[in-house]
């Protein structure tokens, strides 16, 4: 009773915001929009220049969609879907990020968006019923609610050389790339990691470096994108269909247009089977992994026939057969990790200025003033590329000191792996929600964002509707959803690897183990539970 007592306490008056947003990328972006719908004061603040979030920081040669671009774009504006036109099936992030430029636009948005504002920590402040804010620049902000719309891709990290420092040519990490362009010709790149991001950034310098260099840990299985233009005539088509894509993309596994296909791997013959991977390696876009048999990421066996049929296209493509083992993955199945879209990328390697090295045989000892120094030799370089990753899901989170109730820390409540309500809610940590939060159903993202977004505002909308201005999920409920969140990971081939999808990160302390790190059902099953959350009457919440 004390508890409710105190809490009714707060006044909005006191209170700088009705609102803060964390972050000015897709989702905090829409959820601007849907807050000043709902006449809420609002304030977001992003540490970058400008909107964008992912597609503002990852400016990397070579960043392009890997989901089909008209599946990316927000759906909520019927407009928005009439005006702008893509120009590629997978767009190019120069294209994203002046498509997220124009709904910042259209919107007005970045009159609440404060830019160069990065969030140091963030505290319940419980005699005002609000969060205190605090920002780089030490300036305190407070608000009734606070959203965290922060990345689950956002906190990039770099390896532990020693001699890194000491480097004199040029460094990049692919998610902090610089605004100026980065000339190649002539100049000898190394690029170290072969991820999604430097699958996409080596097929591009290879174009123009007089040497590039790559430096492989782990290969990954990538397949090909198959991107192409769009004439304004096929855009027109695509317009046309905009609500059979949405529709589509609600009731798929992962929101993507692609699907797992019902049958099992060992239903149909193998002159089948064949001609079935056949189509789905010459199709464009998610279809190899996301459309595949239904049993080939929990079935070993099936399993292992895709990841037949993937090494043998790798070794039909690469021409020197030793380089070709070493980038043929023999730790993981296909499909385990997420599957790097890929353009020539195999035939980069045929090329006589592109050079394999792998750092299992040869670890990279240290970084040099020159160069990069392996176990067996000293390589000289003009540019080194980072494209070493993110401390995924968590690392947006740790990187801000959350405090909750009684002083609670985040980081210590989540000291074993983040716990939540449907990634949205943590318990002791009331009006706090999070978009793009642990344990959401993410595959293509924007889809994920916009349901959640919309969640959200639903539930804001209802504690309007009923003078509420409290909300904190129920530990009971937390424990269930949980529950469901583990049960979903039994029995998954891909729980068996390490990757940023299984918590791991070996250049980050805490990271090593693996765990189950985000949400593995299906995004229908992921919004039913949501949806049942709201149409209970938010019974999984405390609501003050
Ligand atoms: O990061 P990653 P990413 N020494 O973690 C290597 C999304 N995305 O930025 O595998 C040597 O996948 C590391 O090696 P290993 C997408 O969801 C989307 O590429 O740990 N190597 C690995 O090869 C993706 O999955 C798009 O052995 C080191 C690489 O660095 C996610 O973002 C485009 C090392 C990191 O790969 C992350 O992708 C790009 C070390 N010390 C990204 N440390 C599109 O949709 C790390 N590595 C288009």
């Amino acid at each position: 009773a004390s508890h409710e007592a105190q809490v009714l306490t707060g006044t909005a008056s006191d209170l700088d915001h009705d609102a803060i947003v964390i972050g000015a990328g897709m989702s905090g972006m829409f959820q601007l929009i849907r807050l000043r719908e709902l006449g809420m004061k609002t304030q977001v603040f992003e540490a970058g220049t400008g909107v964008g979030g992912t597609w503002y920081w990852n400016r990397y040669p070579g960043a392009r969609f890997d989901s089909e671009s008209y599946s990316y774009g927000y759906s909520f504006d019927k407009d928005l879907l009439k005006e702008w036109s893509w120009t590629e099936h997978f767009a190019p992030q120069p294209e994203t990020e002046r498509y997220l430029n124009l709904v910042a636009d259209k919107y007005d948005l970045r009159r609440d968006i404060r830019f160069s504002a990065r969030v140091t920590a963030a505290a319940w402040d419980e005699a005002r019923r609000g969060w205190t804010v605090t920002l780089e620049d030490g300036s305190r902000h407070s608000s009734r609610f606070l959203i965290t719309a922060i990345g689950a891709l956002s906190a990039p990290t770099m390896p532990n050389f020693p001699g890194m420092d000491e480097f004199r040519g040029e460094s990049y990490h692919t998610a902090l790339w610089p605004k100026t362009p980065v000339e190649f010709a002539g100049k000898r790149v190394a690029v170290i990691g072969t991820g999604a991001s430097g699958v996409q950034v080596i097929q591009e310098v290879s174009k123009t470096a007089a040497q590039l260099t790559v430096f492989q840990r782990t290969p990954n299985w990538c397949a090909p994108l198959h991107n192409a233009k769009i004439s304004p005539e096929e855009m027109e088509e695509i317009r046309s269909r905009y609500d059979e894509i949405f529709k589509r993309c609600g009731e798929t596994f992962s929101c993507f247009l692609h699907t797992p296909d019902p049958r099992n791997t060992f239903d149909v013959t193998p002159e089948e089977r064949e001609a079935f991977l056949e189509k789905l390696y010459s199709e464009r876009g998610f279809g190899i992994w996301v459309g595949n048999f239904k049993d080939m990421l929990t079935n070993r066996a099936a399993n292992e026939e895709i990841s037949r049929f993937v090494a043998n296209k790798i070794r039909q493509r690469v021409k020197d057969p030793k380089v070709a083992e070493m980038l043929i993955p023999k730790d993981h199945g296909f499909g385990t990790r997420r599957v790097p879209l890929e353009t020539n990328y195999y035939e980069c390697y045929n090329q006589p200025n592109v050079k394999l090295v792998d750092v299992r045989a040869t670890p990279i000892e240290r970084i040099t003033p020159t160069g990069i120094r392996t176990s067996d030799a000293e390589y000289e370089f003009d540019i080194i590329i980072y494209a070493t990753g993110f401390d995924a899901l968590r690392g947006a989170f740790d990187r801000i000191d959350f405090t909750g109730k009684g002083g609670i820390k985040l980081k210590d409540k989540w000291a074993d792996g983040a716990t939540s309500l449907v990634g949205m809610l943590v318990d002791d940590f009331p009006n706090m929600f999070m978009l793009l939060g642990p344990h959401t159903a993410l595959g293509n993202i924007p889809r994920s964002i916009e349901y959640n977004v919309e969640w959200v505002t639903a539930l804001l909308r209802h504690m309007q509707a009923h003078g509420k201005t409290y909300a904190e999920a129920r530990p009971e409920a937390v424990e269930r959803w949980m529950a469901h969140v583990m049960e979903c990971a039994v029995g998954l081939l891909s729980m068996e690897v390490d990757s940023w999808m299984t918590g791991v990160n070996r250049n980050v302390e805490g990271r090593q183990k693996r765990i189950v790190a985000r949400y593995t059902g299906s995004a229908p099953t992921y919004r039913a539970w949501c949806d049942e959350v709201a149409a209970k009457g938010y019974r999984d919440l405390t609501l003050a």
